[in-house]
């Protein structure tokens, strides 16, 4: 990627990997359509090579329900096939990573956590930060904020009025069957008409709702985020043409290859780019090429991760096409204590972390304290 960007070291030669499984309470229990979580089960991934080391994070959940991965899962297929295919390939880049990946199928939050992880390696020992090595045109970054559903209208209103206040650039209403106009045209009235506001069902609609879905279209919302089933393109391409609201896939969305399909047959006019959903960010930045091509906007979700992964996530929606808020939102909106630096809202911006490689540490004593199983190492045999 972006090769000229690079300093003097390119490649690393992997000694070990490490997993490290811990929790973290949530400062406020997040609720979609598909569940309500209290804390984030995180896999964390420590790659040692010769040159040093790097950290990424897998964003499985601890439970198959946003996708078919999850944090048992990755941790399985990384220790006995993802792990041992990157020592026998021994010295690489972390463009690289993905080919020498390639034999198992799936498993995209699996190899993106791995790639991720080289990278940080490999940028920090050259002397490069993500925000370089990706192309980041900017130092900060607009940020939204994802609102899970609530006890009630009167406790989302109240929680919507925090973020609003705290600074955050867009609100997006996370929506299923049951609860979604009301919640909707109670926000919006709030919020005033000027505000960004967008809406999440995590596949929670069939085709039947497309009349009542239109019933949006009032509310002047950004964008409806994946409302069916992700393997149904034709029901989105229907809803598309039905409504006026843009249409953002999400959970659909998982390669490059899908996304220029979907675009080509209108069932999307605006992408949510989250890098472990497609198998890592040079992957997120080739869907990111392909959107700017065709002049769809992208954005950057969220899996509400650590620092680790937020810091990540804030050099990749620096890149030019991204022209929407993301869900990167400040440490404080997810945790008491975070994993890293904490990333602090100011004027409604995330700083993109300028130090090499991802940019901010992890502070291992709290990898030990927050362990949740003892760790897994895989080195050379
Ligand atoms: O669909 O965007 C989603 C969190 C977990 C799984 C899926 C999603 C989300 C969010 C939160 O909406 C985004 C964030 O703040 O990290
Ligand atoms: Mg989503």
């Amino acid at each position: 990627m972006r090769t000229g960007l690079l300093g003097g070291i390119d490649a690393v030669e992997i000694e070990a990997v490490e997993l490290h499984r811990i929790g973290m309470p949530l400062v406020r229990p997040f609720e979609t359509s598909f569940g309500r979580q209290t804390a984030r089960e995180v896999l964390l991934v420590h790659v040692l090579t010769t040159e040093g080391d790097g950290w990424g994070e897998c964003v499985a959940m601890a439970d198959p329900v946003y996708s078919s991965e999850y944090v048992g899962g990755a941790a399985a297929v990384i220790r006995d096939y993802l792990a041992p295919a990157l020592l026998t390939a021994r010295t690489l880049r972390a463009s690289d990573v993905a080919g020498v990946l390639e034999f198992a199928v799936g498993h995209r939050m699996a190899k993106a956590a791995l790639e991720v992880a080289v990278l940080d390696a490999q940028t920090r020992a050259s002397g490069v930060s993500f925000g370089e090595y990706f192309g980041a045109v900017r130092p900060e970054v607009d940020c939204g904020v994802s609102v899970g559903i609530a006890p009630s209208i009167d406790a989302l209103l109240e929680e919507v009025a925090g973020y609003r206040d705290e600074g955050y650039r867009r609100i997006k209403l996370k929506i299923k069957p049951g609860w979604d106009v009301e919640p909707v045209a109670a926000v919006r009235s709030m919020l005033g008409s000027d505000a960004l506001l967008q809406v999440d069902a995590n596949t929670a609609y069939t085709i039947a709702d497309i009349d009542h879905l239109r019933q949006l279209d009032e509310f002047g919302l950004l964008l409806i985020e994946q409302p069916f089933v992700e393997e149904d393109i034709a029901a989105h391409v229907r809803l598309a043409h039905a409504i006026d609201t843009p249409v953002c896939l999400d959970e659909s969305i998982t390669n490059t290859t899908v996304a220029i399909d979907a675009i080509e047959r209108d069932a999307t006019s605006i992408i949510n780019i989250k890098p472990g959903r497609v198998g890592g960010y040079l992957e997120a930045i080739r869907i990111h090429d392909a959107c700017r091509e065709r002049d769809v906007p992208v954005w950057c979700g969220g899996m509400l991760e650590t620092g680790l992964g937020r810091a990540a996530n804030v050099a990749l929606a620096a890149l030019p096409g991204f022209t929407l808020p993301g869900d990167t939102s400040a440490s404080n909106r997810y945790f008491a204590d975070d994993l890293t630096e904490s990333f602090v809202l100011v004027d409604g911006r995330l700083a993109v972390p300028a130090g090499p490689g991802s940019g901010v540490t992890v502070r291992t004593e709290l990898v030990d304290d927050w362990q949740v199983r003892p760790p897994e190492w895989v080195g050379r045999a």
